[in-house]
């Protein structure tokens, strides 16, 4: 198992469109269990594999406590919605930041397991926003997009600022 590294907003590769999975087999398998331990470390409760650069259409995620109850969904689709949510939500491509973003309260999803077999689950609170916003990453599209331009470049820009300050300067260029 490895941690990979995550993607952090603006990359414009968080943009990209993920592929569907035409075939669950072990590498796919290993990149599942390394999202899931990546996701683990962070801590996280979510992860699409769009995150670590990997255009593939499979999230995870896990909102338990104890970190023993992993979901894993290739694949997935939303069938059917019911209800509106507001929830804060936070992102590991967007390191410290949390905004309220508005959800289907509750939806049922369709998706192929690390067997490859079809299986449909009906999820609500806070495991049926984790779903939605990390299929939202297999689409290219953050948490940030459904905030204000100015909230969403206040963000860009003290992320952008953070790095700068974490990163040693580039020889010769500054
Ligand atoms: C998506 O996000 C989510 O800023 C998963 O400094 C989260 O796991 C959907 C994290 C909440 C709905 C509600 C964020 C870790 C983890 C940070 C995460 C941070 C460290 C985010
Ligand atoms: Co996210």
């Amino acid at each position: 198992m490895a941690i990979l590294n995550i993607l952090e907003y603006p990359d414009p590769r968080l943009r990209t469109r993920a592929q569907p999975v035409d075939v669950v087999d072990d590498e796919l398998r290993r990149l599942a269990a390394d999202m899931l331990e990546t996701m683990y470390a962070a801590p996280g409760i979510g992860l699409a594999a769009t995150q670590v650069d990997v255009h593939r259409r499979m999230l995870v995620a896990d909102i338990s406590e104890e970190q023993d109850t992993p979901h894993i969904f290739i694949n997935p689709e939303i069938l059917e919605r019911r209800g509106t949510e507001v929830m804060e939500e936070g992102c590991l491509s967007v390191p410290g930041f949390y905004e309220s973003v508005t959800r289907s309260e509750w939806i049922r999803v369709r998706a192929l397991n690390l067997e490859g077999a079809s299986f449909e689950m009906e999820l609500d609170g806070l495991l049926a926003v984790v779903v939605q916003h990390e299929m939202d990453h297999l689409e290219g599209k953050l948490f940030v997009d459904y905030l204000s331009d100015l909230k969403r470049q206040r963000i860009r820009k003290r992320i952008e600022k953070g790095r700068r300050q974490r990163e040693p300067a580039t020889a010769g260029v500054l």
